[in-house]
């Protein structure tokens, strides 16, 4: 039976397994176990051995964030593992390393991976990340790409849009907190109290409630690719030089700018929650922030563009169609990518409402204990994400976009 692991029970589970008894070394009782977990849903640990670390994560029956009363499966981490397995195949090294996986107890164990931080800390704190956007922007491409039918077999991409379809409750935790509450009175939702006459305004806002909506119909129904689902900062180690993607338990099929977009807006809230955070370097720190979203955007488009042209094997835009029409192919990969875009812009606007007015916030805004200066820069936040919802068919290109970001970083 599920029993949920403490720091003094989880070496005894663990010393059952020889291989991760040999990777840890030692004897059981000079490992040493901390519980780090600092989000939303589960237990973290990291266990560490004379010869190596590991990582221990482990689904509670609950929302750690809210408690027991309210429920959530344990079956996500199936789904999880089952991410972290493809994710692997489709960009290697991008995801922690898999070492074991426990059904019944709703337990992952993988790589720790080090000397790596969260990079939404890191961004609080200042620090550039070189390599990051081009990163980024391939794991997003090749995850998009190869989990398609652009490049999957029909028949293994419908049954594993069948496999995840199983998972229920984690996609409507996403309908309801990214797409939904952000538009009404939530119970759960918060918002910092300067910010009324802006949330009123959205509120009251018919059209840009009816465009959330007709993303949230695109995210629940169209299944083009298996998408991370959480891709956030929070989602993101890196050292200075390196980074990988952890997380990514808010998988499904869903449209294949999803991530990108949902990514894209955590980086414009860091960039605009920055005068909050520092001083002299500012400029330099937020011109950095943008630049990783138009170099994320452009590695994302050269990649796709470069599986395109090398690995289209599915049913989607077939060699056949377009084998002697170099131009015809380019011009409806074209086309795929101005969707992807359409979609991340939707999405990325959608995102940056929910993490000001919904449940779960960014550590990027609330670290900022004046009320009143929080506020003032979250407005700058909450009318872009309006922007990018309604007009986002008025943005060109990833440069557009950064310029509206410093046009509304002045207002
Ligand atoms: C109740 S879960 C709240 C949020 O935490 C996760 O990281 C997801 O972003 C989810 O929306
Ligand atoms: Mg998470």
């Amino acid at each position: 039976t599920y029993t949920p692991y403490s720091t003094e029970t989880l070496p005894s589970y663990l010393m059952g397994f020889a291989a991760i008894t040999e990777r840890l070394g030692g004897a059981p009782a000079s490992w040493k176990v901390k519980e780090v977990g600092d989000g939303n849903l589960n237990l973290v640990f990291i266990v560490d051995g004379p010869s190596s670390s590991i990582i221990v994560k482990q689904a509670l029956p609950y929302v750690r964030l809210v408690g027991d009363s309210w429920p959530l499966p344990l079956y996500r981490a199936f789904f999880e593992y089952h991410a972290l397995k493809r994710q692997a195949e489709r960009d290697p090294g991008a995801v922690p390393e898999l070492y074991h996986f426990d059904e019944v107890q709703a337990l992952i164990v993988m790589e720790f991976i080090e000397p790596h931080s969260i990079l939404r800390h890191k961004m609080i704190n200042g620090e550039m990340v070189a390599g990051l956007a081009d990163f980024l922007g391939k794991f997003c491409a090749r995850t998009a790409f190869r989990g398609s039918e652009l490049s999957m077999k029909s028949a293994d991409k419908k049954a594993d849009v069948g496999l995840f379809s199983g998972n229920v409750e984690i996609p409507a935790i996403t309908e309801a907190l990214v797409f939904t509450d952000p538009y009404f009175d939530a119970e759960m939702n918060h918002h910092t109290p300067e910010l009324d006459p802006v949330v009123a305004k959205l509120r009251s806002d018919t059209v840009l409630k009816a465009q959330a909506q007709r993303m949230l119909m695109k995210f629940a129904s169209n299944t083009e690719t298996m998408v991370h689902g959480d891709l956030h900062s929070g989602s993101i180690m890196s050292t200075d030089t390196e980074s990988r993607v952890i997380d990514p338990e808010f998988v499904q099929y869903a449209p294949m700018g999803f991530d990108i977009g949902m990514m894209t807006a955590n980086f414009l809230m860091a960039y605009f929650s920055q005068p909050g955070h520092r001083g002299e370097d500012l400029e330099r720190y937020q011109e950095w922030i943008l630049s990783v979203i138009t170099d994320c955007f452009a590695s994302f488009e050269a990649e796709f563009k470069h599986l395109w042209q090398t690995e289209r094997t599915g049913m989607l835009y077939p060699k056949t169609l377009f084998e002697d029409q170099q131009q015809s192919s380019e011009a409806a990969c074209e086309g795929v990518l101005k969707d992807i875009w359409d979609d991340a812009l939707g999405i990325c606007g959608i995102e940056m409402h929910r993490r000001t007015l919904s449940l779960a916030h960014n550590a990027d805004f609330e670290t900022i204990e004046n009320t009143a200066v929080r506020a003032a820069l979250e407005a700058r936040n909450l009318m872009m994400g309006a922007e990018l919802v309604l007009n986002r068919d008025t943005i060109p290109n990833a440069t557009g976009l950064v310029a509206m970001a410093q046009d509304f970083n002045k207002r």
